[in-house]
Order: C-alpha cells, then sequence, then structure tokens
C-alpha cells in the first residue's frame, strides 16, 4: 500500500446547523493552523446529518452553510481536500461493508449513541443510522488511509472504534487498512456552554445563550459572555475546578494564544467584568474577518458549488483505489 509522505489527516464535520466556537476552537481552528503539516482531507459529512430527524431543504442549505464556513475560518482547498461526504458514493458502500463485521454491541457501548437515544423518549424514533454512525465515521476515516484523526475529545470513542475495526479487518481479509490515531489537543478540546459549563457547547442545542456561533452579530457576542455562569470567587486562574471561569479563560487563551501564565499575570487584582470586557472583544474581532468572508462566499454560491464538485473529485480519486482494494478483499471483486 503507497503511503503519501505527510502524514494523511482525515476530518469530518455535521452539516447540523451553524459551526460555534466550539466546533472552531476544539476542531476547525487546529486544522487551519496545521494546514502544511499534513496531507489534510476535510469533509462536510451530510449523511451523518441525516442520522437524526431532519428536514430535506435545511440539510441542503447547511451543508453549503458548512463548506462555506470552513473555507471562511482558512482552509485553503489548495492546500488540502474539501468536499462534502454523499458527493463520494464510497462512503456509502464501505459503510456497508464494515457493518458486516462491526458487532451491534460495540455499537450499543458508544457514549454519543446512549446519549443521544436517552434524550428520544419515543424509541421508535431512534433510527438505526444514528446506531451505525460510528460505522460510517470509520468508512470515512479508513476510505482514505488517514494516519490522524484531529477531532475534539467527544469524538475520542469514536475514532478508538474506528481502529478496532480496521484492525478486524485486517485480521480476518488481510492488511488492507491503514489503524488510525485520534489527536486531540489540550486546550479546547472540550468547549462549555456559557450558561451551564457542565454541558458542552452544541450546534443542535436551543439554549438561548449556552453556544456562540461563527455568524453571531457583536452584540450577541457581548450579551452572551456578560452573562456567562461564574461563580462567587475573586481570583482569576486556571482552575478546572470553576469550570465556568475555567471556560472562560480557556476560549481566551487558544484565541489569543497567550500562554495561560501571561493571563493569570494579567488578570492579578482585576475582576471578572474586566475579563468578559476583553474576552468579547477578542472573540467580536476575530470572528469579523471570518463572518465577512463567509458573507461573501454564500454570496456566491455558483463559485461554492464550483469548489465542492472539485473537491468532490480530488476526493473520489483517493477513494476510487483503496474502495478496489477493499471488494477484491471481500471477494466482490
Ligand atoms: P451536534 O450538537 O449537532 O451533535 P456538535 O456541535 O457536537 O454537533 P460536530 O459536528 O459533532 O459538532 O463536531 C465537529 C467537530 O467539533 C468535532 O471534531 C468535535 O469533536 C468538535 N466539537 C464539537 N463540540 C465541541 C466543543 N464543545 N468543544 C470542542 N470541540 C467540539
Ligand atoms: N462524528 C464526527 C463527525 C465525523 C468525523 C468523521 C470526524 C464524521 N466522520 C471522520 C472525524 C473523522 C463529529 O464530530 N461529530
Amino acid at each position: 500500500m503507497s503511503l503519501p509522505a505527510r502524514p494523511r489527516t482525515f476530518s469530518g464535520i455535521k452539516p447540523t446547523g451553524v459551526a460555534h466556537l466550539g466546533n472552531y476552537l476544539g476542531a476547525m481552528k487546529r486544522w487551519v493552523d496545521e494546514q502544511d503539516e499534513y496531507d489534510n482531507i476535510y469533509c462536510v459529512v451530510d449523511l451523518h446529518g441525516m442520522t437524526e430527524p431532519f428536514d430535506p431543504a435545511e440539510l441542503r442549505r447547511e451543508t453549503r452553510g458548512m463548506f462555506a464556513t470552513l473555507l471562511a475560518v482558512g482552509l485553503d482547498p489548495d492546500r488540502c481536500v474539501l468536499f462534502a461526504q454523499s458527493h463520494v458514493h464510497e462512503h456509502a458502500e464501505l459503510c456497508w461493508i464494515l457493518n458486516c463485521i462491526t458487532p451491534v454491541g460495540w455499537l450499543e457501548r458508544m457514549t454519543q449513541f446512549k446519549d443521544k437515544s436517552r434524550k428520544q423518549s419515543d424509541r421508535e424514533r431512534i433510527s438505526a443510522g444514528l446506531l451505525d454512525y460510528p460505522v460510517l465515521m470509520a468508512a470515512d476515516i479508513i476510505l482514505y488511509d488517514a494516519h490522524v484523526v484531529p477531532v475534539g475529545e467527544d469524538q475520542k470513542q469514536h475514532v478508538e472504534l474506528t481502529r478496532d475495526i480496521a484492525a478486524r479487518f485486517n485480521r480476518v481479509f488481510g492488511d488492507t487498512f491503514v489503524v488510525p490515531e485520534p489527536r486531540i489537543q489540550e486546550a479546547g478540546a472540550r468547549i462549555m456552554g456559557l450558561d451551564d459549563p457542565t454541558r458542552k457547547m452544541s450546534k443542535s442545542d436551543d439554549a438561548p445563550n449556552r453556544s456562540i456561533f461563527i455568524t453571531d452579530e457583536p452584540d450577541a457576542i457581548r450579551r452572551k459572555i456578560a452573562r456567562a455562569a461564574t461563580d462567587s470567587r475573586r481570583e482569576i486562574r486556571f482552575d478546572p475546578e470553576r469550570a465556568g471561569l475555567f471556560n472562560l479563560l480557556t476560549i481566551l487563551q487558544v484565541i489569543t494564544n497567550d500562554s495561560n501564565d501571561a493571563i493569570e499575570r494579567r488578570y492579578e487584582g482585576k475582576g471578572y467584568g474586566d475579563l468578559k470586557r476583553d474576552l468579547a472583544d477578542a472573540v467580536v474581532a476575530h470572528l469579523a474577518p471570518i463572518q465577512e468572508r463567509y458573507r461573501s462566499l454564500m454570496a456566491n454560491p455558483d463559485d461554492l458549488d464550483r469548489e465542492m464538485a472539485r473537491g468532490a473529485e480530488r476526493a473520489a480519486a483517493i477513494a476510487r483505489p483503496v474502495m478496489a482494494r477493499v471488494r477484491k478483499a471481500v471477494g466482490l471483486a
């Protein structure tokens, strides 16, 4: 099996709403910062967006919106392959084959499945797709011989399952797949809700002051940060036990790239009001150019569609030979 000179990364994001600061700081920003270190493939996983109840018009709109967001935050389609999952049919095909070697018990043990299915009181509304979600994710990754999968903390278990599936396939059918590694960055891996630091910031959550969305107006950003939950202590320190404050400091640290020490020193003798004001300024300033690029990309849908089609062709060119290898290994060719 021929491997690329630079290690290959693959990662994906669901088009289930507007991206928030957790997606950006926990995943996208890092993808952008590391563009030259890896051979990168990034994907808007629209098939994953169908695993919970969805509306077709919304899915179509949000897939394009997420694609534009990835370009707006700085992914350069000349330095990475950027595409929508459903445009490359091999994902669904490989998913089926992997389904046939994946024990159901492995899937029923996944935390995300347990959480999401527990939230749904009517069992008739939990789709087989929700249970199968991690097998499709495994197909996404191993279809490209990816070595490294940069994700937030919440997806680590799914990448570990991918390793188990790839290793099992290799054992049963002979060496076919690269067994990938998850890569979770230290800071920003889990950005919490501003109103409730025990819940993660999330796209599909409608608590009004929980998440800062990439497209939020400056006023909304300032309001959400001003109302963020903290505690009644005074000194400003990176203390994970003080979850609300820790979350605000983490956001500031990842956005400014300043060290924890420098930030703590800056706020000696100062209060939460100062910190929140500075943080709001930093977030507003950081997002401004991203929002401008996003608006201009969304105003030119034909250009976006062209870029999506180009990405899909480049992705398919990598996926096709891997799929041919799989078909041969399992006796379909
Ligand atoms: P949803 O709420 O619709 O389930 P989500 O907000 O969790 O979605 P995903 O599309 O599942 O977002 O995740 C995209 C990427 O963002 C993944 O790498 C994931 O680990 C990361 N991510 C999601 N939420 C956070 C968060 N709160 N903090 C840090 N990283 C996050
Ligand atoms: N499940 C992931 C999205 C995803 C993904 C992938 C991430 C789908 N396929 C492949 C990394 C690699 C999530 O972030 N919720």
